[in-house]
């Protein structure tokens, strides 16, 4: 049955352990540092995609990555790259894939955002439209079938997604076979340019989960703490046998739907609404009130310091040459080491 585990203003912030709360404030510092970066050099035409960004969303997301363990699965999308960060995705492998290096996890082949490595459970991206989530279904599946324990399966969606047949045939299944799926939406109050309100008749996004006989838990996606204790108790939950929990965050991209795109749509009031705070924002002034001002001043200055010395290793990296390279997804001729074995 759905629980609303009480609204933003019923729920006081968690009482967190330091380093889980160094490991989401860097997460969220990396991925706002980095895609700052990514912005830019969209802008001055290094990037030959587009460029998608989670800014506004990056305490949600990293809430995610810092409450999964070894072993768990997460797939991530578009506006997922503090959960990437803070799940263990080195911080090379996203400028690698945007600035094409043949060194990067998609060998220079992809541009932005389908990364993937499965050797650390992350599944690459297929589309930011619900397809993630009957993968993860999958994976779980093929878990329980193997006689796997423990592991849970998070995925990220954002409200549009939540209409498409993919999310209702993956969450429906999910929920028959009790699997231990986290799926954390971040509910941004538009698709692209679309409303809400043009996009489904319910009133609040967490009524899906008791259509689907699941738990659901609902938060102001805004206050990286809060999302830290719900997403940490979804995923606990999940752990400990409850079956799927739906996360739904409420929050707004601070950005366009990518970098091509100014967001001008967004309803001014929205934007003017506790909605649209910035979580970095909310996080840093927890942090000075806690007198930790200094702490978050230096894993920012770390976070700039990383991401100008990764983009300059990799800008002196190598790019795909089609002309000596048969132009294959993911492995180049020449290079079939990294063909898995048959
Ligand atoms: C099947 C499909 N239809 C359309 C698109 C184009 N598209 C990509 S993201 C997006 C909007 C997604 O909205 P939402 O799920 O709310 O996520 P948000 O962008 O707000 O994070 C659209 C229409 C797509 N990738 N796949
Ligand atoms: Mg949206």
């Amino acid at each position: 049955m759905a629980t609303r585990t009480a609204g933003p203003k019923a729920m006081s912030a968690p009482h967190l352990k330091t380093d889980i709360t160094e490991n989401l404030g860097r997460a969220m510092l990396r991925a706002r540092t980095v895609e700052d970066k990514l912005a830019s050099l969209y802008r001055a035409g290094r990037i030959v995609g587009g460029v998608y960004l989670g800014k506004g969303q990056e305490g949600l997301s990293a809430a995610g990555g810092v409450s999964l363990k070894q072993g768990d699965v997460f797939a991530p999308l578009i506006r997922d790259m503090a959960g990437r960060l803070a799940f263990g995705e080195p911080l090379i492998d996203a400028v690698r894939t945007y600035l094409g290096s043949r060194m990067g996890p998609m060998k220079g082949r992809d541009g932005n955002i389908h990364r993937g490595d499965l050797s650390r459970g992350i599944l690459p991206m297929i589309s930011h439209l619900g397809a993630m989530l009957s993968a993860t279904v999958g994976v779980l599946f093929a878990k329980r079938m193997r006689g796997e324990k423990g592991g849970v399966g998070l995925t990220c969606v954002g409200d549009g997604a939540t209409s498409t047949g993919s999310f209702h045939e993956g969450l429906n299944l999910a929920a028959v076979e009790k699997l231990p799926l986290v799926t954390v939406v971040a509910d941004n109050g538009y698709a692209y340019s679309t409303p809400n309100q043009r996009q489904y008749a319910c009133t609040d996004l967490l009524e899906r989960a008791k259509g689907y006989g699941i738990e659901g838990h609902g938060l102001d996606g805004t206050d990286p703490e809060l999302c830290l204790e719900v997403v940490g108790r979804a995923v606990q939950r999940a752990r400990d046998g409850a079956g799927p929990q739906l996360v739904v965050g409420r929050l707004l991209r601070l950005c366009g739907h990518g970098e091509h795109d100014d967001g001008r749509y967004v309803d001014e009031k929205l934007r003017s609404s506790s909605r649209g705070r910035d979580c970095l924002v909310v996080m840093e002034e927890k942090m000075k009130g806690r007198g930790r001002g200094r702490d978050w001043e230096k894993w920012k200055e770390e976070a700039q310091r990383e991401v100008e010395e990764v983009v300059a290793e990799v800008s002196a990296e190598p790019v795909p040459d089609p002309f000596e390279e048969s132009w294959r997804a993911t492995v180049t001729e020449g290079a079939t080491e990294a063909l898995p074995e048959e």
